[in-house]
């Protein structure tokens, strides 16, 4: 890029402001900066600046000299930055029995004949009931379950047959011994979940797909937004960006706002950028290496990469059962960069690596 920030500040009067944590490590280190109130912290920030959608600057900067830095903005940057740092550092609130100080394991629940990896081996009423037991003794902190695959090229789901395959799970809630998120992006199988006590409400389209989806999350104590680009009809037609990082922010940023202005609190969100969901191979790379960005929404970010299109890519593995090597890796890379939610199938298998890990860095 190669403009300095005064050249990059006198050019530019429509500005947009980011800031990226680097240098993240475990503890809370003496010239660091927490990180979402977690184990990990920051000793550095890129600052991004954007102006037409392009980016005219991105500089690193130690947390040391921040002060010196932020003198250098006009006041709107400033004030920006100092929403974006404060966000970046503060603890996430709990959502229910969720409790963000230590990685939480999401095992997923796909009541469908048709899902990518597992469709059909938990569709019967019975099964699906037993799955969402045995995904708890697994050691899920969270059990995710949906009726209607995403994958791409799926065909949506009526709503009546979403229900009924989603009733036995919500017929149990209350009977298993964690909380259950439900994974849909319809109005009235959002209000059915709530009224069967699920904690969280998980919508792959961030509630854009149905007008009434924002009215009826207000009972639901946590909300999933994810960013996906087109339906999953046709969301993997040779997705284009010009800078996916920024745009995937600003979608995010713009969904909580929108929250906000209906009466939904940001402690009541969590964001997810939507890994494999209008994304080419190397879109899924580029947010997974700069998922730290996102901290700057200021609430938990939860990633969904287990056994997905991007693993099977790299590695040549076609049977996504087979992936759960890459998903391990891709899963421990997002909980480096402080991820507070690993969305996965090999829920046993997850809950080990994520205990190994977590005892490594030493989390306290
Ligand atoms: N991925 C899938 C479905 N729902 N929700 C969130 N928040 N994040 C994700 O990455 C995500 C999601 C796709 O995976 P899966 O449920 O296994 O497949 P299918 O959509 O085919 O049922």
């Amino acid at each position: 890029m190669g403009t300095s920030l005064s050249t990059a500040l006198d050019a530019d009067k429509g500005l947009k402001l980011y800031l990226r944590p680097l240098g993240i490590a475990q503890g809370p280190g003496g010239l660091a900066l927490p990180l979402a109130g977690r184990p990990l912290s920051f000793n550095t920030i890129e600052l991004i600046l954007r102006a037409g959608g392009r980016r005219v600057y991105e500089g690193a900067f130690p947390v040391a000299g921040l002060d010196a830095l932020k003198g250098q903005l006009p006041r709107a940057l400033a004030n920006r930055f100092d929403e974006i740092l404060a966000r970046l550092c503060a603890p996430r609130p709990a959502i229910g029995p969720l409790d963000f100080s230590k990685p939480l394991v999401m095992g997923i629940l796909n009541v469908t004949p048709d899902s990518f990896s597992d469709g059909g081996d938990y569709f019967s009423a019975k099964d699906a009931k037993a799955r969402a037991s045995e995904l708890f003794k697994e050691g899920a902190d969270i059990v995710d379950a949906g009726a209607e695959s995403t994958r791409p090229g799926a065909k949506p789901v009526p709503e009546a047959e979403e229900k009924k395959r989603l009733r036995p799970v919500l017929d149990v809630i209350k009977e298993l011994p964690g909380p259950v998120s439900i994974d849909t992006r319809k109005s009235p199988v959002m209000i059915d979940a709530i009224k069967s006590g699920a904690t969280l409400i998980n919508d792959v389209s961030a509630l854009t797909f149905d007008k009434d989806a924002m009215t009826a999350v207000k009972g639901a104590p946590g909300i999933v937004l994810m960013h996906a680009k087109g339906s999953p009809e046709t969301m993997q037609k040779d997705p284009s960006y010009e800078d996916v990082v920024l745009e995937v922010y600003d979608f995010l940023e713009a969904r909580i706002a929108a929250c906000q202005a209906k009466g939904i609190a940001r402690g009541r969100l969590i964001v997810d950028p939507g890994i494999g969901f209008g994304k080419s191979v190397d879109h899924n790379l580029a947010l997974l290496r700069n998922l730290a960005i996102f901290h700057g929404l200021g609430v938990p970010l939860l990633i969904g990469v287990s056994r997905k299109r991007f693993v099977g890519a790299i590695t040549g593995v076609e049977d996504a059962k087979q992936r759960l090597g890459g998903s391990l890796a891709a899963g421990l890379f997002a909980l480096q960069q402080g991820a507070q939610i690993l969305r996965v199938h090999d829920v046993r298998e997850t809950r080990q690596a994520c205990d190994v890990f977590c005892a490594l860095r030493a989390d306290f």
